[in-house]
């Protein structure tokens, strides 16, 4: 392994020499976690319709939807010192596909994220909760990993997706302090952390109010 690689130099090709793949295999491997992408937007999609119907709001503001870049894996089987091969990453890594769901508010949050685990063919694998529990520099939101089956011409594999759900405000939060600092690389001092964190307060307090108004003015 050759511990001098930059990492923002290493094209997909790199990958495929660093886990010993072939190009037609990689790309099978990173089927199933699209399919199984289209299958959890789906779901959500549909749960999004149905509370729309019922109550004329949307619950769900946006979905984003990634997989993980060669180079960020790549990353991660060194940090983790996994083994570089598609079996390794299949067992060790649960974020090759990740999927964001921006709710409106955050009652939306759990409600969602609880319909979505009530299907009988999701697999709840973990859940960290930091809204109940948030970061130390303020960061806040629902991490899931599920397992879903995806069937394909002859095939059926069962795949792990990385759920996030947060609200429009924590969003809002974690995607400039993305620009500003996480994995950034930079030292981050803790007066910084705590005015980081004292942001992420005052978006949690405009949740609160605005998820207290939403009861008072809307009868769901
Ligand atoms: P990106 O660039 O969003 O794809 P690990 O995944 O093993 O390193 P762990 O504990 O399993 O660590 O992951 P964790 O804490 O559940 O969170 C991983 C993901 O949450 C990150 O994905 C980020 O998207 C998000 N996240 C976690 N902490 C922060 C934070 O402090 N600030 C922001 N803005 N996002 C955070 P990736 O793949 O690391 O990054």
């Amino acid at each position: 392994m050759d511990n001098n690689l930059k990492y923002k130099d290493v094209d997909e090709k790199k990958l495929f020499e660093f886990i010993n793949t072939k190009a037609n295999d990689y790309g099978r491997f990173i089927l199933y976690y699209q399919s199984a992408i289209m299958e959890i937007e789906t779901k959500f999609k549909v749960l999004s319709n149905e509370f729309m119907l019922a109550n004329d709001r949307n619950p769900i503001s946006s979905i984003h939807s990634r997989i993980k870049k060669p180079a960020e894996i790549m990353k991660k089987l060194e940090r983790k010192g996994i083994a570089p091969t598609l079996e390794g990453i299949e067992k060790n890594l649960n974020d090759i596909a990740g999927i964001r769901v921006v709710c409106s508010f955050a009652d939306d949050v759990y409600m969602i994220a609880n319909a979505l685990l009530a299907q009988d063919d999701v697999v709840l694998i973990e859940k960290k909760d930091y809204i109940k529990n948030p970061k130390k520099n303020g960061y806040r939101s629902l991490h899931l990993i599920v397992e879903i089956p995806i069937f394909l011409t002859n095939t059926k594999k069962n795949v792990r997706v990385e759920v996030q759900l947060r609200t429009i405000a924590m969003d809002c939060w974690a995607t400039l302090e993305h620009q500003m600092n996480y994995k950034k690389g930079n030292e981050i001092n803790e007066a910084a952390e705590a005015e980081l964190s004292f942001c992420a307060e005052l978006s949690a307090r405009l949740d609160e109010k605005m998820n207290e108004l939403r009861k008072k003015l809307i009868k769901e």
